[in-house]
């Protein structure tokens, strides 16, 4: 058995960040955690591309617009769905995590699914602040671990 062990290093990689607006306070606390987690693990701010859309129903298109271009190596999406706060709650949240799954089978660049998917505002807000749940690191984290992946398993 290969096991590999790829280090966690973001040196080199291209990184597209798709942000939703709808329920932005909650967006920008996924985007803090993630942007310091990329810096960290050694990603250049010049290697990263920001988008924003309007929720997370229009996040898989925008995600396959970076794939498409072929000039990031991964794509993070970051929202949050309440269920509280809208009926369509599952077609909002079904179509955005089947969308960026299928955008990312299609193109072969991953898409980290950081849209939240709570019950309610203060769970989302949990999560999300880089005090506690920190959903935005451990987005920057599959994104280069998934980069690695890609770039020396085969
Ligand atoms: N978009 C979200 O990102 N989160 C939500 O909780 C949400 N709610 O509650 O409806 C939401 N709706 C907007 C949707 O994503 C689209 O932007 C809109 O329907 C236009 O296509």
């Amino acid at each position: 058995m290969k096991e590999l062990n790829l280090p966690l290093d973001g040196t080199d990689i291209q990184i597209g960040i798709v942000a939703c607006r709808f329920n932005d306070a909650i967006t920008n606390q996924l985007l803090e955690g993630t942007l310091a987690r990329l810096k960290k693990l050694g990603v250049s701010e010049d290697n990263i591309d920001l988008v924003w859309v309007a929720g997370a129903f229009e996040a898989p298109l925008a995600a396959k617009f970076f794939a498409d271009s072929k000039k990031v190596d991964a794509v993070i999406c970051l929202g949050a769905v309440i269920r509280g706060e809208t009926p369509h709650f599952d077609y909002v949240a079904g179509e955005a995590s089947a969308g960026i799954m299928r955008v990312s089978l299609d193109t072969g660049i991953p898409v980290i699914f950081g849209i939240l998917t709570t019950e309610n505002y203060a769970q989302a807000l949990e999560r999300a602040a880089v005090g506690s749940g920190d959903k935005g690191a451990d987005c920057a984290e599959a994104a280069i671990e998934m980069t690695q992946i890609a770039r020396n398993s085969f």
